[in-house]
């Protein structure tokens, strides 16, 4: 049984659950919206909130549904994983639901599950949205980043699939972004059960990567071609800015995990302090060494990150670009009155005089011969 757990909150929290189950591990889901979550017929335990029919990309209304039906959801949690060492709670910044209910129902949940850590798997948009997501994507973003006792915050970028395949539809950019971060999360806990006679990666050296509060971010590079120490450190480097998650843009890692997978030979070109060169050395590194024929390649987890900056700032950077012009049309929707031009035109449908009833015989007196 897998010792990580998926709750997925909302609609891509429900598709990042629903690969998840695909690969093993245990998940739910939670949703105001009945039909977004039905799709997900590979989770099987799901919570609908009653009486609601999607947040409409209100978040209020997500915090609504936490505040009025948390104890459900409480039991629901706890019915639905079994043994599970970290619970990390998938959703998207920017729609209603799951970025209104996540970063309440995390704050809960860390008070009532004993012995279980809960982290954060949560989407970050694409370039192109409009501001409203951006808004909600800012104000998720800063209320996680605010949870006390948190773990991981895997940030999930969707503008990292766009930048590489610029013509894909927002299917294909959401289907391979799920994937790619469950397949991450999936292989360094599958490293934690084999053995190694020169280094092994353990569950313990996992979790306690994954416990560190912050941002955390896996990323894989594969070395074939490196022939120096500089070589395989700016392939991992270079990794870190290419992969599912947010670039790296700041300095200080609290927690590392290096894995090497490949021949010997290459092994000896990993260089600690030049791999850290420029993001400084973390505190605690835990290595795992796995001898093998197969492309060498060497996997990092980094941890303790802040949330990057220069990604967060090109979020929030055409909202202030904008700010005159999204103000107006606030106040356009409070104001908004038109004014015809032909009002005087009314007067044209006035009804007609009532019809007096006649007679017929003052009829026929009117027309006689
Ligand atoms: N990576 C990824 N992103 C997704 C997926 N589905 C939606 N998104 C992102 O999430 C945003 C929409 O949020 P949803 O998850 O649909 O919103 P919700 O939590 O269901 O909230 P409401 O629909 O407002 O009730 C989009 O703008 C995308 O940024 C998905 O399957 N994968
Ligand atoms: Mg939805």
């Amino acid at each position: 049984m897998k010792s990580i757990g998926i709750l997925g909150v909302g609609q891509a929290g429900g598709n990042i659950a629903e690969i998840a189950s695909t690969m093993g591990f245990q998940t739910a889901l939670i949703n105001t919206n009945q039909r977004d979550g039905v799709v997900n017929t590979k989770v099987e335990k799901k919570y609908f909130v009653p009486g609601y029919n999607g947040a409409g990309q209100d978040r209020s209304v997500g915090l609504r549904a936490v505040h009025e039906h948390y104890r459900e959801m409480i039991d629901f949690v706890k019915k639905s994983f079994q043994n599970i060492k970290l619970l990390l709670v998938a959703f998207s910044t920017d729609g209603g639901s799951g970025s209104g209910m996540s970063p309440l129902l995390i704050d809960i949940l860390l008070d009532q599950l004993p012995g279980v850590n809960i982290g954060a798997i949560a989407i970050v948009p694409e370039r192109n949205v409009l501001a409203g997501n951006r808004i909600n994507a800012a104000e998720c973003i800063e209320q996680i980043s605010k949870i006390e006792g948190i773990s991981s915050v895997f940030l999930v970028d969707n503008d990292q699939m766009r930048k590489a395949n610029p013509q894909s539809s927002k299917q294909q950019i959401y289907l391979s972004s799920n994937r790619q971060v469950m397949e991450a999360i999936s292989y360094v806990l599958q490293v934690t059960q084999k053995s190694s006679f020169f280094g092994n990666f353990d569950e313990t050296d996992l979790m306690n990567i994954l416990n560190t509060r912050g941002v955390t971010l896996i990323s894989s590079a594969t070395v074939t071609e490196a022939r120096t120490s500089a070589d395989v450190s700016s392939k991992i480097q270079r990794s870190w800015a290419h992969s599912i998650f947010c670039p790296v843009d700041t300095v200080g890692v609290i927690r590392a995990g290096l894995i090497y997978e490949g021949p010997e030979t290459v092994s000896k070109l990993i260089n600690v302090p030049q791999i850290f060169e420029k993001i400084g050395e973390p505190l605690e590194l835990f290595e795992g060494t796995y001898i093998s024929e197969c492309d060498p390649t060497v996997t990092t987890i980094l941890a303790g990150l802040s949330f990057p900056p220069s990604r967060l700032k090109t979020l929030e950077e055409s909202l202030e670009k904008n700010k005159e012009r999204l103000q107006f049309l606030v106040n356009k929707e409070q104001t908004e009155k038109y004014e015809s031009q032909v009002s005087w035109a009314s007067g044209l449908k006035a009804k007609a005089p009532e019809k007096k009833p006649g007679s017929v015989s003052s009829k026929l007196s009117k027309y006689q011969k």
